[in-house]
This record gives C-alpha cells, sequence and structure tokens, in this order.
C-alpha cells in the first residue's frame, strides 16, 4: 500500500510539473483527485487493511493528496499569470483608429413639428393634454356645438364605430373633456392623430395630425388670441413672419378666423411654396363660442376664451417643402432620412 501511495506521489508529482496548460491541469485534477480518482480509490479499499494499519495509511493519503492540490493550485497561479502576459503582449488596443459609425435615426417630420409646436407653447405657460383617439360623438360634435345634423357628422366625413362612437374627427374632443374637468384658467394644446373619411391624395390622407390650443379664463379676448397667434408664428417661422386673419366660420368659434403667415420662403414675394400668393395660410381660430362653454359645464359670463386649430401635415409639407403628403405615412427611410 505505502509502495502504491509513494508511486502515486511520484508520478503525479512529474505530471503536474510537465503538464502545459490548464486543460491538460484539468485531467490531472481528476485523475488524481476526483471522485474516481487514484487516491480516492486507495481510500475505498482501506477496509482490507488491518485496524492498526488504518490510520497511518489514512493520513499517508491525506498528506499526498494535500501535497497535489498544493502543486495543482501553483500551477493554476502559474497558467494565469502566463494568459494574462499573453493577453498584454499580444491584445494592444489602438486608440488612433476610428470607431464604428453608429446608424443614428431621427425624428419623422412630423414628430420635429409637434416638438417644435410644444416647446413654443410649454415657454408660454401651456401644458400638453391629450385624450382618446376612438372618442364619443358627444366630445367631438355635440358639446362643440356641432349639432346632429351638421354636414361634418356625415358618414361621408366621419368614421363611425357605432352610432354615438367614432374616430376622432379633431383633437377639440380632447379641450372638451379638459374644460369639463378642471375649473379655469385653462391653457393647453392637444397635438395628435385625427381621422377623417376623405380618399388618399398629394394633400389629403384620412389619418393625419393637429395641434389645437384652448385658453380659458376671465376677460380673454380677440387681441389675446391675435397676440399668442403672432408670437407663434415669429417663434416657430422666423422674426420677420408677418400674420394676417381673414373672417371664417367654425360652429365651436364666434368670432371665427383663419390666419396666414408671410411665406417664410420667399418672405412675401411669392414662389413655389407659397404659389405666388406671398402668404400661406396657417391655421384656423377664434373667440370659443358661449354654447361649448355652456356644453362644458364653464359659465360664459364669468369667463371667455380663444381657441385655434391647425394641422401638422400641412405645416411640415411647407416647412420642408414636402410636395406630397403620402411620403409622410410612407416612411421610406431615404425619405425620412433628409430631415
Ligand atoms: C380650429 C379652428 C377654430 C377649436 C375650438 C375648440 C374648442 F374646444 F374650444 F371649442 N378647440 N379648437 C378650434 C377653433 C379649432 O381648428 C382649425
Amino acid at each position: 500500500m505505502k509502495e502504491k501511495i509513494a508511486k502515486i506521489k511520484e508520478t503525479s508529482i512529474k505530471e503536474i510539473e510537465e503538464c502545459k496548460n490548464q486543460k491538460e491541469l484539468n485531467d490531472l485534477k481528476v485523475k488524481y483527485l476526483g471522485k474516481k480518482g487514484e487516491l480516492t480509490l486507495l481510500l475505498r479499499g482501506m477496509g482490507a487493511l488491518t485496524p492498526e494499519e488504518r490510520p497511518i495509511i489514512g493520513s499517508l493519503v491525506n498528506k499526498v493528496r494535500d501535497e497535489i492540490n498544493n502543486l495543482v493550485e501553483e500551477k493554476e497561479v502559474k497558467f494565469k499569470k502566463e494568459e494574462l502576459q499573453r493577453k498584454l503582449e499580444t491584445e494592444n488596443i489602438d486608440i488612433t483608429e476610428p470607431s464604428k459609425k453608429i446608424n443614428l435615426g431621427s425624428l419623422h417630420p412630423i414628430t420635429q413639428v409637434i416638438q417644435e409646436v410644444e416647446e413654443t407653447f410649454l415657454g408660454m405657460g401651456y401644458e400638453i393634454a391629450d385624450g382618446p383617439e376612438v372618442e364619443k360623438a358627444i366630445y367631438n360634435f355635440d358639446k362643440l356645438n356641432t349639432p346632429p345634423d351638421h354636414p361634418a357628422r356625415d358618414i361621408q366625413d366621419t368614421f363611425y364605430i357605432t352610432d354615438n362612437i367614432i374616430l376622432r374627427s379633431q383633437t377639440s374632443s380632447v379641450q372638451a373633456r379638459v374644460m369639463e374637468e378642471k375649473k379655469p384658467p385653462i391653457k393647453i394644446i392637444c397635438p395628435g392623430a385625427v381621422y377623417r373619411s376623405d380618399s388618399v391624395d398629394a394633400t389629403h390622407s384620412p389619418v393625419f395630425h393637429q395641434i389645437e390650443g384652448l385658453v380659458i379664463d376671465k376677460n380673454i379676448s380677440m387681441t389675446d388670441l391675435k397676440g399668442t397667434l403672432e408670437m407663434f408664428a415669429k417663434k416657430c417661422l422666423g422674426e420677420n413672419t408677418k400674420i394676417r386673419f381673414r373672417p371664417h366660420h367654425f360652429p365651436f368659434t364666434e368670432p371665427s378666423a383663419e390666419a396666414d403667415v408671410s411665406c417664410f420662403v420667399c418672405g412675401g414675394k411669392g414662389c413655389k411654396v407659397c404659389k405666388g400668393e406671398g402668404w400661406i395660410e396657417l391655421l384656423g381660430c377664434g373667440m370659443v363660442h358661449p354654447n361649448v362653454l355652456k356644453n362644458c359645464g364653464i359659465d360664459p359670463e364669468e369667463y371667455s376664451g380663444f381657441a385655434f386649430g391647425f394641422g401638422v401635415e400641412r405645416i411640415a409639407m411647407a416647412k420642408f417643402g414636402i410636395e406630397d403628403m403620402r411620403l409622410l405615412f410612407e416612411n421610406d427611410v431615404r425619405f425620412l432620412k433628409q430631415f
């Protein structure tokens, strides 16, 4: 038995010293120290020994196992050091090498316009409000002074889910909800998608985006409306932008107007973008109709307000010189990359 142990010790030391890498060392660990390793097998065979011999052989085996263990550990440390050294010598980092180009996306032109308008109105103390695109007709029409026989409510124009539930045709539905929920003062803008039963062409799409604004407080007048929209036009389109108001009709405002801005491409001389007019139609607006205030639980004797709204696609097309609205919905990256 003792000779066997001595033999194991001798060959294991030799083999561990000669082994060249971690893989070989792992194999030796299994061979000598593993569950079916040579020393373990020896311990299993101790039953054949006399009671006197057992402790002597037992401690001898343990001693040899400890020695082998130590050798293995020393060798592992050595291999790790060598591996690190090898890496340090071979893996140089070239800090002068140009980095790989990361392909950054860009915001969709519609998103860019919405964010720019949001920034402008946030700066004037407005909050951003939103609401459902699948909307009750009462918020989209009735409360906004648009009775059931109004042409805008025809199935030719509006998408109906049921008799009372529609896809909103304007974001003023959100404003009706806000007026009902909150007490004035109210200063909000409502950006979002709206739906109208139009055929697709270069200037129409059944889904498009609107931004509508609403201010309700005591003593709000048409001058507040004009001042606000002039500020907005100058901030978004340039300090030299002029604005003009033309009378118009909307069911939810009285009086109502449309506002044009001097062409931000030619400055008013007439060009392709303004079609020789010098002016570009910007938005619709007006003083909130007393019926709308009443319908939404606000006393028109105490409060007044103004509202405005515009289509984002139309503004984006003018701003970026896009001639066909369909390009904004096809989302071809070769198109989108340009903005
Ligand atoms: C427009 C034009 C004029 C408008 C009115 C309201 C509300 F909720 F106060 F009645 N919101 N938005 C409005 C007024 C929208 O878009 C062309």
